[in-house]
């Protein structure tokens, strides 16, 4: 490769940090270290300036160290670092709340803060088998999730996750009484389909077929991504969405929309439910809610679901549920400063306004020799390589180490699945050039 490490530290000096989601020994070998980034780059420690085609794992929509966000943090940690979140508040943690139930679709009018997508995730999970419990309904406490489903890495997420080697270690202490639907990923029928495929709408009927396994009066909640990202991009299926809310209300199923990537102009909507017309009982959301500057993560939740639990005498708890962080003074003002900025910059619109384009850049690999699917929607994107013969993923690693090391860019790969998560106003021509370099390093690499 073009470039090698250098500036980082020695193996040895980096073995203390464990690694989330890394292959530890092999980073270490040959580290890809960032020391600063600014806009739509990341300048590495050996100071090369590198294009960020993954919006810093689909958080920073809108630019690294965005100044009004940076602005924002600086001035409130300074001013109140924390404040109790537990029978204290702060003035921020209610604005942001209020802001950002504007933001989400009609009766959305409630916001629990978390510190993550994963956090998010479990907060909706509780929120929803706490909801069908006081209102006397407690047998409803089965959910069902879907097969490549990705909702973080807490023990509830993973449960209802569909992504095998995420739950396989853990299989024996998975949370009771989950079932899956099955994925939308179909090569033969659906491969290389321009957004939402036309084939595979079907699937959803298999909830019918759960409902009458197990009876709809012991089911809590069904919970998927609007577009599934991190299994590398599903779009729906054309109509899934739509009958999936149909079912789901015909039983009085609650549905959560896990929408930690695809709020925030994603998609070109505030919110992925806006985009398809299709409005869930719950929200989960995190990344871009603070543009990644500070981890923070949301539930929204309807009115009704609010109201079910302010029931009781009025000085007794509603739900026995909260992380200390939750509702932060330096997220909450992250959080309102980002919202502000997506205003103000129009960041939605100009995601909305990208898409044409972003198709059809990504579109150009549909015949290239060693791609088997290309998938988009919004500004989200995938190019699926075949897997090497009896050394799945190698191939998707093999690209992602030459576009950093050769290409000075930054893609994601998950196994064999390249995945794109351009900045809501990425410039045409870096899209175009992004795109150059991922040719060239496909070319390249057998
Ligand atoms: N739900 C969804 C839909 C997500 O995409 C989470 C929950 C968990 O969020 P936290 O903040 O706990 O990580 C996510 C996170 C990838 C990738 O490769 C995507 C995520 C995480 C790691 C990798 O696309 N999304
Ligand atoms: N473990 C211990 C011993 C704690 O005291 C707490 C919180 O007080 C937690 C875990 C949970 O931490 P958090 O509220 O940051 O999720």
């Amino acid at each position: 490769m073009k470039n090698q490490p250098t500036h980082s530290p020695s193996p040895e000096a980096m073995d203390a940090y464990w690694m989330p989601f890394t292959a530890n020994r092999d980073f270490k070998q040959s580290p890809r270290l960032i020391a600063s980034a600014k806009g739509h780059h990341y300048i590495s420690n050996d100071g090369r300036k590198i294009y960020d085609g993954f919006s810093g794992l689909w958080t920073t929509g809108i630019g690294h160290c965005h100044p009004k966000i940076v602005e924002a943090v600086q001035k409130q940690v300074g001013e109140l670092d924390l404040c109790m979140g537990f029978q204290l508040g702060h003035n921020k943690a209610f604005e942001l709340a209020d802001k950002l139930t504007n933001l989400a679709p009609e009766g959305f009018d409630h916001a629990f803060f978390a510190n993550s997508g994963s956090e998010s995730v479990d907060t909706a999970l509780k929120i929803a088998l706490g909801y069908h419990r006081v209102r006397g309904d407690a047998g409803r406490t089965r959910l069902i999730g879907r097969q490549r489903g990705y909702h973080g890495v807490n023990f509830g997420g993973i449960s209802v996750g569909g992504i095998a080697p995420n739950r396989k270690m853990f299989s024996a202490n998975l949370i009771n009484g989950v079932d899956h639907l099955p994925h939308t990923h179909n090569l033969e029928h659906a491969a290389f389909s321009h957004g939402q495929p036309e084939w595979g709408g079907h699937l959803v009927a298999e909830l019918e077929h759960l409902v009458a396994l197990h009876d709809a009066s012991t089911i809590a909640a069904v919970i998927v991504e609007p577009v599934p990202g991190s299994t590398g991009i599903l779009p729906p299926p054309v109509g899934y969405l739509e009958r999936l809310r149909e079912i789901c209300t015909k039983h009085g199923i609650l549905l959560i929309f896990d929408e930690v990537i695809t709020a925030f102009g994603r998609i070109g909507a505030p919110f992925a439910a806006q985009r398809f017309g299709v409005t869930p009982d719950l929200i989960t959301t995190a990344k871009g809610l603070t543009n990644g500057v500070i981890p923070m993560g949301a539930v929204l939740a309807t009115d009704t679901i609010y109201q079910a639990f302010m029931q009781g005498p009025e000085q007794s708890i509603e739900l026995f549920h909260g992380y200390t962080y939750s509702g932060h003074p330096v997220a909450a003002a992250a959080g309102l400063a980002t919202l502000e900025v997506y205003e103000q910059e129009g960041s939605f619109q100009q995601s909305r306004e990208l898409e044409t384009l972003f198709a059809e850049a990504i579109h150009q690999f549909d015949d290239h020799p060693t791609v088997i699917d290309v998938r988009n929607f919004g500004l989200m994107g995938a190019i699926e390589l075949a897997p090497r013969s009896g050394a799945p993923g190698a191939r998707g690693l093999d690209a992602h180490k030459h576009c950093f090391w050769d290409e000075d860019l930054v893609i994601r790969n998950g196994m064999d699945i390249l995945q794109f998560s351009p900045f809501l106003n990425s410039k045409p021509e870096d899209l175009e050039s992004m795109f150059d370099a991922v040719r060239r390093v496909l070319d390249q690499i057998s």
